[in-house]
């Protein structure tokens, strides 16, 4: 390809970059600075390109799975949050475990992995989720339960007074099979402090993450981005995630959220344009060099953006999902689920080959 020769990266600052990527060799803090800084963006997406083809070839994966939010009441009130309910507010709810399952038997299709958040309930108890999990477990022995972020097995330790091995623990033996990415938002201190004070700290989260995986738990990792942070907050953040897979290598997929504005309290400034949402993906492609996954989330960012993101390094284009309100509540414009044969069009309409997959990324 014309634009992958090496003098048009040379031209654009990036010739040594290159280099260490196309030798496999770990980008520092400065390079993904200098990636940012870059003025050109297909430069940095063509780099995080040569890294997805080699990982993936032309694979785009998407998973047939039903979201279900169980509560929106949380005692955190994340001021970027649209989704959030206090107690006794209206609009709050709280899915009986007949509803939940109500809305596992009404999927269109078999789902082959269930994901399961919701607020952190000042009252909602260990038992209530073991029940559910259980109950799932018999309906579909075959699907994967990626349920709870780290900020809920955090609460419910608090709530519980026990360790957060022991809710892991319990979970896991109730049929838990992994944790979503949510929950780590941006992990720098002061930024944090301002979006979601009241939630785990990054040291927290990063802790959950490496506790699951020690106990044979995968999991997933996000990372918030386009509100109040810079983007050394976006680097540092990548490197955070990089270090912990270094340590207990149970992460399967990275999950890049651009922030989504309606309806929350946190204003900021400047809107994210479409390119840096790209450039974003692309760098969290070349950082993260012991993360396999990256992936499209088609709700977050809409689905044509999500097909763009195909092109700039992500790999996985989520799932059906069916029903969704996280994003929903603050704005996002996308349907509320897809099918297989519209996941399979979009996937092919930018020149990818769609491979179905399971929660683990086992091809099926
Ligand atoms: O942690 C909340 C984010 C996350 C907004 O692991 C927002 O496979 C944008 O983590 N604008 C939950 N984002 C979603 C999530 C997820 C989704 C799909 C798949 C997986 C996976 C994980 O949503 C939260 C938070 O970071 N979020 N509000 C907002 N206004
Ligand atoms: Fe609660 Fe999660 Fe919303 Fe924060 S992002 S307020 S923890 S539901």
């Amino acid at each position: 390809m014309q634009i992958l020769k090496s003098d048009f990266f040379d031209n654009m600052g990036l010739g040594d970059i290159r280099t260490k990527v196309a030798n496999r060799e770990r980008l520092t803090f400065d390079d993904g600075m200098r990636l940012f800084n870059c003025p050109e963006p297909l430069a940095v997406g063509a780099l995080a390109q040569q890294v997805r083809a080699r990982l993936h070839g032309d694979k785009a994966f998407y998973v047939v799975n039903r979201h279900i939010n169980y509560t929106n009441i949380c005692v955190n009130g994340c001021a970027f949050c649209a989704y959030q309910r206090e107690e006794g507010q209206p609009g709050g709810f709280v899915l009986s475990l007949d509803e939940a399952l109500a809305r596992i038997d009404a999927s269109p299709l078999p789902p082959r992995e269930i994901h399961i958040v919701g607020g952190c309930h000042p009252r909602l108890g260990l038992d209530y989720f073991e029940a559910l999990l259980q109950a799932i477990r018999q309906r579909l022995p075959e699907a994967v339960l990626k349920c709870f972020t780290a900020v809920e097995i955090a609460h419910f330790a608090r709530l519980e007074n026990i360790a957060t091995r022991e809710v892991l623990e319990r979970l896991q033996a109730a049929g838990l099979g992994m944790l979503p990415g949510g929950g780590a938002e941006i992990f720098a201190p002061a930024v944090r402090e301002r979006i979601c004070p009241r939630k785990s700290t990054a040291d927290q989260w990063l802790a959950i993450h490496e506790e699951a995986h020690a106990l044979g738990i995968k999991t997933n990792c996000t990372m918030l981005f386009g509100h109040i942070e810079a983007r050394a907050d976006r680097i540092d953040h990548l490197i955070r995630l990089r270090e912990s897979q270094d340590r207990s290598h149970g992460y399967t997929c990275f999950i890049p959220l651009p922030f989504l504005t309606e309806n929350s309290t946190l204003t900021i400034d400047k809107p994210l344009t479409g390119l840096e949402e790209l450039r974003t993906i692309a760098i969290s492609r070349l950082m993260l060099d012991n993360i396999p996954h990256i992936k499209a989330y088609w709700v977050m960012l809409g689905v044509k953006q999500a097909q763009a993101a195909l092109k700039f390094g992500a790999d996985d284009f989520d799932g059906t999902v069916v029903e969704e309100k996280i994003g929903h509540e603050a704005g996002a414009t996308s349907e509320q689920g897809l099918t297989r044969a519209g996941l399979e069009a979009m996937i092919r309409g930018c020149g990818c080959t769609p491979i179905e997959r399971d929660a683990y990324f086992n091809e099926v």
